[in-house]
């Protein structure tokens, strides 16, 4: 009993100090081995009279719990150092130096066009995108425009060496995608539809070749031109804030039946007129108008049931409006000076 104490004291102490894994290992082979202290202990039991040898077997189990439990602790120990020094030896450092790098930032037309949507989306409508390669269909034919039609001349088109002569061209408006929109679902619609244009222009001030648009389409039961003068004085209101409004005036559209031209008082001179606005006081950026019946019959809706209204505003004359900035070029000619004061 004698030994067996001063195992299990020695043996404890051994256990606790091993300075690693290895010697941990070693001393728990040494003490609780087949070959080990213990063990040899354990041998001498038979030499002793049945009443010592279960009293000294049972301190013999209690001394392996001891040792084993002092060697599962320093094994959880020595373990969680050994993955401490394992994750500093693997640690990365990716640290970037970034003082010197210049940070870009999204185009103002792609922050315009966020925006847009943004704000749309906000009063209950869903995004709808199409494709900038149309079919004469699309553009032109189920918007009630007719081949050899006159109003064909408002839009002078870009046409793609694909198919049938004039059958396939770039898109002259996001109106198209109307008609997907109506082709592909079912009624009613409230969708705004941004995306890239192209026509024949010649860039000034107010011009691009290329540019971008932002559709709107509302189709439901009793929609009224009302509802439409409504929705673009509150779209006026969220995107220019307060002091902006806007105004419809009589215009013609082969789609859109009647028809208005979309206003907003001029943001350079605040509606007193100057060179930007012609000395009107007003700004035009887009148009507008019920629902043609043609247009609703060439989808197959039933003009007797749904009616709606349509829109199409000049995407970066908007975001130019809402900045200030008197010339479209400015965007697009790439320089960081002009670009770099709308970070984002
Ligand atoms: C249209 O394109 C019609 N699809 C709009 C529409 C939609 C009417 C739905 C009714 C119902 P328009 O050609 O006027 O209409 O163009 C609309 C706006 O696009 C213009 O008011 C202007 O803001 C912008 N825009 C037109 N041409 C250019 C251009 N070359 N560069 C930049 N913006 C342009």
């Amino acid at each position: 009993m004698d030994d067996l104490a001063t195992l299990t004291t020695s043996g404890t102490e051994r256990l606790r100090d091993a300075p690693d894994l290895d010697a941990l290992h070693e001393a728990e082979a040494d003490l609780l081995g087949k070959k080990g202290e213990l063990a040899s202990l354990k041998k001498r039991l038979s030499g002793l009279d049945p009443d010592e040898r279960r009293a000294t077997g049972q301190a013999l189990n209690e001394a392996r719990t001891v040792l084993e439990e002092a060697a599962a602790e320093r094994r959880a120990a020595l373990e969680s150092v050994a993955h401490q020094a394992r994750l500093l030896a693997e640690r990365q450092d990716l640290t970037e130096i970034v003082e010197h790098r210049r940070r870009g930032s999204l185009h103002l037309v792609t922050q315009t066009w966020d925006r847009l949507v943004d704000v749309f989306v906000g009063m209950g409508f869903e995004v709808a995108e199409g494709p900038e390669v149309e079919t004469d269909w699309h553009n032109f034919e189920a918007l009630n425009i007719p081949s050899a039609h006159p109003a064909r001349g408002m839009w002078d088109t870009l046409y793609v060496d694909l198919g049938a002569p004039e059958s396939t061209l770039l898109r002259t408006h996001t109106s198209p995608v109307q008609i997907r929109v109506m082709s592909e679902g079912e009624p009613p619609f409230y969708s705004v539809m941004p995306g890239r244009v192209f026509r024949r222009d010649t860039a000034d001030a107010s011009h691009m070749p290329v540019f971008h648009q932002i559709e709107g389409l509302v189709v439901d039961r009793g929609v009224s031109f009302a509802d439409l003068a409504g929705t673009l004085e509150a779209f006026t209101t969220a995107y220019f804030g307060g002091a902006i409004h806007s105004r419809l005036r009589p215009s013609y559209f082969p789609f859109t039946e009647p028809s208005a031209e979309y206003d907003i008082n001029c943001v350079f001179c605040e509606g007193s007129g100057c060179r930007t606005c012609a000395q009107t006081g007003w700004l035009e950026l887009g148009g507008c108008g019920m629902v043609h019946p043609n247009v609703l019959t060439n989808v197959g809706l039933d003009p007797e049931q749904w009616s709606g209204f349509a829109f199409g505003f000049g995407l970066d004359r908007l975001a130019l409006m809402r900045h200030g900035v008197d010339d479209i070029r400015e965007m697009y000619t790439g320089d960081v000076r002009f670009l770099e004061q709308f970070p984002a």
